[in-house]
C-alpha cells in the first residue's frame, strides 16, 4: 500500500488500471437468484460458468477518511431477456455516497432507496455518476457487444450490504425488447 500520494492510469478505451491490488472474479453461478428467468439462468450455467464482471480494487484502508477505488468490467450477455449486470448492493453505512465514471460500453444504474424512491440513469463514457448516500446500486451492461467498464470510488468505511437485495431485489429491471433497454418493474420485488 502506498504512503505517499500516488497516480495510476485509466485506459480511455476501457481496459485494465496500471495498478491494483485485488481482482475480483464474479462468475455466472454466484448470480443464482439474482434474474426474474431462473430457467434461462439454469439453462446459460449448464453450457459453462463464464466470468460476468470483474473488479479491480486499489487498497486502502476501510476508515471514513479513505477512498476506496477501482475499476468494474461488466462483460455483454442476457439472462433471458435481462442484460447481464452486477449483484448490486447498499452500503453498509447507509449515508455514504459513490462516484462512478464511465470509460467504455454503455450501461444502466439502476437505484432505489429504503424509502421507495427508484432511478434508472443512463451511463455512457466520459459520463460521471454520482450515487446519492442511501441509495442502492447496480449497473447493467446494455451492450451485447461490448463491456461496460466504469471507475468508482467511495468512502473507506462504506462496507457492502447484499443481503437485502438477494431478498427483495431491485423495484425495476432492465430488459431488452425490440432490440433496446427496456425499464420495467420487477414482479418478484418484495419489501422485507
Ligand atoms: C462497486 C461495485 C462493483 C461490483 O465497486 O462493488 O461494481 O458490484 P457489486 O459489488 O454489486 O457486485 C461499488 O459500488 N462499490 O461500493
Ligand atoms: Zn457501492
Amino acid at each position: 500500500m502506498h504512503n505517499q500520494p500516488f497516480t495510476f492510469e485509466l485506459p480511455k478505451q476501457g481496459g485494465i488500471p496500471s495498478e491494483y491490488d485485488n481482482h475480483l472474479v464474479r462468475r455466472l453461478s454466484s448470480m443464482r437468484g439474482m434474474y426474474r428467468d431462473h430457467a434461462a439462468y439454469e439453462a446459460l450455467l449448464s453450457q459453462g460458468d463464464p466470468v460476468h464482471y470483474e473488479v479491480y480494487e486499489i487498497k486502502r484502508p476501510e476508515v471514513a477518511g479513505e477512498l476506496l477505488q477501482g475499476v468494474s468490467v461488466i462483460h455483454p450477455g442476457k439472462v433471458g431477456n435481462e442484460y447481464f449486470m452486477t449483484k448490486g448492493h447498499f452500503h453498509q453505512v447507509l449515508e455514504t455516497g459513490e462516484v462512478y465514471y464511465c470509460l467504455s460500453g454503455q450501461g444502466m444504474m439502476v437505484m432505489e432507496t429504503p424509502e421507495g424512491d427508484w432511478s434508472v440513469q443512463e451511463f455512457c463514457p466520459g459520463q460521471v455518476l454520482y450515487v446519492l448516500p442511501r441509495w442502492a446500486h447496480r449497473s447493467v451492461n446494455t451492450s451485447l457487444t461490448q463491456d461496460l467498464v466504469f471507475f468508482f470510488a467511495y468512502p473507506g468505511n462504506a462496507g457492502h450490504n447484499y443481503g437485502t437485495i438477494e431478498q427483495q431485489g431491485f423495484r425495476k429491471l432492465i430488459v431488452e425488447s425490440n432490440g433496446a433497454p427496456l425499464v420495467v418493474d420487477n414482479p418478484h420485488w418484495k419489501h422485507r
